[in-house]
């Protein structure tokens, strides 16, 4: 495959709600998309770094650089561009992994649209459709938390996923289990909020009988993740941390997690997702594939993933109307609690190329050999 241009879209897609996390609130996600086109198909890829440098070292406007000056040209060098060949085509350049991601969605759809195979039959998936939970950002109380989550038991969730943070943590969680019910899926997802210090805090959750608690601590500090892990019953759950499949073996070697939230764009895309998964499945560690609020492009992409066997936990991929009113592609919709594996060539969803133009931020870039 020869890659003929690459265009960098920028738009903004308001959210039905706000979304707050411990490291902040976002009311609107701001997407870079990317547009591959090739001698023998097209592809379209979705970025999912935030605004700003918040959950991860990567941002936005640094991925459209890094891509702009250090990714594409490397990739318009290539005699015959194949996705498996772009880990170590784009090794020379450290890190910037949801840039390369981004990048990798792109030429993996063109040339799947290309051979007419979906994603889910290229990464090895076994099930035609996937169960799904939902991840529900901190609210402004507790009345208001109850509520959205009544919400989403109505839609048919299978699993409720609690953002906390020092503050918002035994009291929410307790009200939500109330709720809820003792036999439901509950987990709680930190992102990195707390400290060592808070061990003894964080036991008191053992009391919620939750699923997981995910990613307490600072992402380079195994140690302290080992240390929650010998002092609590409730399963630690690693994200950030996981970079690559080297470290998911070094973390759960280690006593760190055990159970592991996959997303594409945080360890550089769905092929090395799909390595992390199975050296999980290799150890009896199960995973579920996490969500950066992904637009229909990536979504329908982390479905696919999802379905693989290992992924024996709902992900957070929930349905379309959970973040937007009208989603870029064909909108996900929950059935029972399932969303369905798309089947078609590449990602199998059509990108709306009108809404495209029509939520642009900035002018598309467009880069050639
Ligand atoms: O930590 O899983 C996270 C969203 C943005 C950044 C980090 C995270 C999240 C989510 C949302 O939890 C998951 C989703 O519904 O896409
Ligand atoms: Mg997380």
């Amino acid at each position: 495959m020869k890659v003929e241009s690459i265009t960098l879209h920028r738009i903004g897609m308001p959210l039905v709600r706000p979304f707050e996390t411990s490291f902040g609130r976002e009311t609107e996600r701001d997407v870079l998309l990317v547009h591959l086109v090739t001698d023998v198909a097209e592809g379209w890829g979705e970025c999912v770094a935030g605004s700003s440098p918040a959950y991860s070292s990567e941002y936005v406007d640094g991925c459209a650089l890094v891509i702009e000056h250090h990714l594409a040209p490397r990739i318009f060098a290539a005699h015959d561009l194949r996705a498996a060949d772009l880990g170590r085509l784009l090794a020379p350049v450290v890190g910037h992994r949801m840039a390369k991601a981004a990048l990798e969605a792109a030429v993996l759809d063109a040339e799947l649209r290309a051979s007419g195979l979906s994603f889910s039959e290229r990464l090895g998936a076994v099930r035609t459709e996937v169960d799904c939970g939902v991840s529900v950002g901190i609210s402004t109380s507790i009345d208001e938390l109850l509520d959205e989550v009544q919400g989403y038991v109505d839609s048919g969730y299978r699993r409720i996923k609690l953002k906390i943070k020092p503050g918002w943590d035994l009291e929410p969680v307790a009200r939500v289990r109330e709720l809820l019910g003792p036999d439901a899926a509950l987990q709680v997802d930190a992102n990195t909020a707390y400290t060592r210090a808070d061990i003894a805090h964080l036991r008191e959750l053992d009391t919620a009988d939750l699923l997981l608690i995910e990613q307490p601590f600072d992402e380079e500090d195994i140690a302290s993740h080992v240390a929650l892990a010998d002092a609590i019953r409730t399963p630690v759950c690693l994200d950030e941390s996981i970079v690559s499949a080297s470290v998911a073996v070094e973390a759960i070697d280690r006593g760190a997690t055990s159970i592991i939230n996959i997303k594409p764009g945080r360890v550089g895309g769905y092929l090395p997702a799909v390595a992390i998964h199975d050296v999980c499945v290799e150890r009896s560690v199960p995973v579920w594939c996490g969500g950066m609020l992904e637009t229909g492009i990536g979504r329908a992409m982390n479905v696919a993933l999802a379905a693989l066997p290992g992924f024996t936990l709902p992900g957070d991929t929930s349905a379309s109307d959970r973040y937007y009113a009208e989603d870029l592609t064909e909108p996900f919709v929950l059935h029972e609690g399932r969303l369905t594996v798309p089947t078609g060539p590449g990602s199998g969803v059509t990108v709306r190329t009108d809404l495209v133009a029509a939520w642009a931020r900035s002018a598309p870039t467009v880069l050639h050999p």
